[in-house]
């Protein structure tokens, strides 16, 4: 996201010879050092409209990646190509501030990684909600021609300041749009999936932010493709040694609490934020490769106790924060054939404007999720809808998939994984998360054959479809397996498999397009808090969320499910022996197993797909 941020408040700076164009008001700089309720002072840009014609509301992002812009306190500057939204909104006279949070860039104080909400246990503790309480009250205060009340809203990092700033809200705080927030870093975002280690995330992103408060950096690696790098890296005890010596706060985090301990617990969102206070819209996108779980399960979450109707979702096409940049009119190869960022942009406007300008008449549809295939947005009452039939798609073992349960006995297939071989993640070179050229941004929609045909990669196709069958809503995963080791991964994919022969456009003949997919470690089948190791030979039941999708199979395509066990270097080698810590792991622990999934009448492995009309 670092770099996303980076352009995002370049973009601020324009030339002033534009200034006559159109209607944009120009706007001037001011930063301040706000004082927190502990004395520390948050360095904070204020860009305020220079003519507008009546009080304006207050926009805030907060950000660890750096919120000043090169341009001298007081210069006047004209928000042309501000990114999303917020072009629109500066049309209009909105006063918008960026702040570095805690221990960032030109803020003072300590820099702690998804800080817990720790006032809500201790009122006389700081956190992102009290920072930005206070980053409010000061603003009104001091900024003059506001009219009272502000907004939130960012995307990741920015996001979950967003989501926590809505917590014990400041009552000048409207309304919260948290985008691509993180909820869970041990369940299902940028640091672990089910408990299982994102190894090529977790360690350059801890490196990005840790490794020198005042900036964001990138490790230097020797390589462009790091496949070969990380897989020489041997056991994760070989990070510490070799390259961070224990500096990294959130590094000896990971390698501390290898469990879903009181640590991940105490940071989650679900385990702090619970109700919508304010208006809540949240923002996510289905191929996010950072944080695709957070808005999907935090909106879940608060939806539960949403009484009083203030929680949103709005689900895209989209990759991580892919609605702020983009035209969201594709992804990798995949075409959503209209520009979604823009209806977003549009939209996001209209939400701000009726919570912070009273304008509008305030109709939000609860749930606005594009579903992709047929590539239209959709709006719902409920989310997911409840009227989906669910149907399981069984695995058959003949590598075929159909909804009837198999009707062999004993019938299984067998796959061997390797952890000195891994299955890569994506097709190589895997250049550095955020480095030149790096195609991290899209992978989730990229073309699996690369792995399919791999011997420790296993397939399960259905006959083509007679007619477009449409998924909606949550998609699991239920699949019975043993090993031949004491611990495994089980990575299972939902596949789009495009007709083989396409005229118009012979580059997506046969694509297979990974609709959800995601990984549990075996350990962790039973509780994520204790890990268990596996009997080898002895089959049980791995039950993985693939999440909530949208998405039609249109008449003449496939759908395929694919299971392997590991994904490489996006998640760690399992040692496939159960060993106390992996982050601790020998290099004599990592062993050969051959995994068995089963597909009989006894034992039937299948994917829950909750099936719509459309
Ligand atoms: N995915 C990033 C992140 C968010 C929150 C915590 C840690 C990392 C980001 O893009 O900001």
């Amino acid at each position: 996201m670092k770099k996303v941020l980076l352009k995002f408040l370049l973009l601020i700076l324009i030339a002033n010879e534009l200034l006559a164009q159109d209607s944009i008001s120009s706007y001037t700089k001011h930063t301040y050092m706000i004082p927190m309720r502990d004395g520390i002072k948050l360095f904070t840009m204020v860009i305020t409209p220079n003519a507008a014609p009546n009080p304006s509301p207050f926009l805030i992002q907060r950000t660890p990646y750096g919120a000043d812009i090169p341009l001298p306190n007081g210069d006047s500057i004209i928000p042309i190509k501000l990114m999303g939204s917020l072009k629109a909104m500066a049309k209009e006279g909105y006063i918008f501030v960026f702040q570095d949070m805690r221990g960032k860039f030109k803020s003072e104080g300590t820099f702690e990684m998804t800080r817990p909400l720790y006032h809500l246990t201790d009122k006389t503790k700081t956190d992102e909600s009290t920072d930005a309480y206070d980053a409010i009250d000061w603003l009104l205060k001091n900024i003059p021609n506001n009219n009272g009340k502000a907004g939130i809203n960012g995307v990741s990092y920015p996001g979950y300041l967003a989501l926590d700033a809505s917590v014990d809200p400041h009552p000048a705080l409207k309304a919260s749009s948290p985008q691509a927030s993180p909820a869970d870093m041990f369940l299902g975002d940028d640091f672990h999936h089910n408990g299982a280690f994102r190894l090529s995330y977790g360690f350059e992103y801890s490196y990005l932010v840790e490794n020198d408060a005042t900036t964001n950096s990138d490790f230097p690696f020797p390589s462009y493709d790091l496949y070969n790098w990380y897989l020489q890296l041997g056991s994760l005890k070989n990070v510490n040694e070799k390259y961070y010596h224990n500096r990294l706060p959130s590094w000896n985090d990971f390698v501390k609490h290898p469990n879903y301990d009181w640590f991940w617990q105490k940071a989650s969102t679900l385990k702090s934020i619970h109700k919508a206070e304010i208006p809540m819209m949240h923002v996510g996108g289905y191929f996010d490769q950072e944080d695709l779980n957070g808005p999907q399960v935090q909106y879940a979450h608060m939806e539960a106790q949403d009484k009083t109707n203030k929680n949103f979702i709005v689900l895209g096409p989209w990759n991580h924060g892919g609605w702020e940049r983009q035209k969201g009119d594709s992804l990798g190869k995949i075409s959503f054939e209209s520009n979604t960022a823009e209806w977003f942009h549009a939209y996001e406007k209209r939400w701000f404007d009726y919570w912070l300008k009273g304008k509008g008449d305030g109709k939000f549809d609860e749930a606005n999720c594009f579903q992709t295939g047929s590539n239209v947005w959709k709006t719902y009452n409920t989310w997911p809808p409840k009227e989906a039939s669910i149907q399981k798609l069984y695995c058959q073992a003949n590598n075929t998939a159909s909804f009837s349960k198999p009707s062999t006995s004993g019938t299984t297939i067998q796959y061997i994984s390797d952890p000195a071989h891994p299955v890569p993640y994506r097709a190589l070179p895997i250049e550095a998360t955020y480095g030149e050229g790096s195609r991290w941004y899209p992978w989730q929609t990229e073309d699996q054959r690369f792995v399919s045909t791999r011997p420790d990669v296993v397939s399960f196709i259905m006959d083509s479809l007679t007619s477009d069958l449409t998924v909606t809503g949550k998609i699991s995963a239920h699949i019975f397996a043993s090993s031949t080791g004491s611990d495994a991964d089980f990575i299972v994919k939902l596949i789009d498999v495009y007709p083989n022969f396409n005229k118009s456009d012979l580059s997506m003949s046969g694509y297979q397009l990974p609709v959800t997919m995601e990984v549990l470690r075996g350990r962790f089948r039973k509780s994520f808090e204790t890990p268990s190791p596996l009997t080898p030979g002895k089959a049980e039941e791995f039950v993985i969320d693939l999440h909530t999708i949208n998405h039609s199979f249109l008449k003449g395509h496939k759908i395929m499910i694919q299971i392997q066990s590991t994904w490489f270097p996006l998640i760690d080698r399992n040692p496939q022996k159960f060993v106390p810590n992996i982050f601790l792991a020998n290099e004599n622990d990592f062993i050969k197993a051959t995994q068995t999934i089963h597909c009989n009448n006894s034992l039937a492995s299948y994917l829950e797909l909750p099936i719509v009309k459309q």
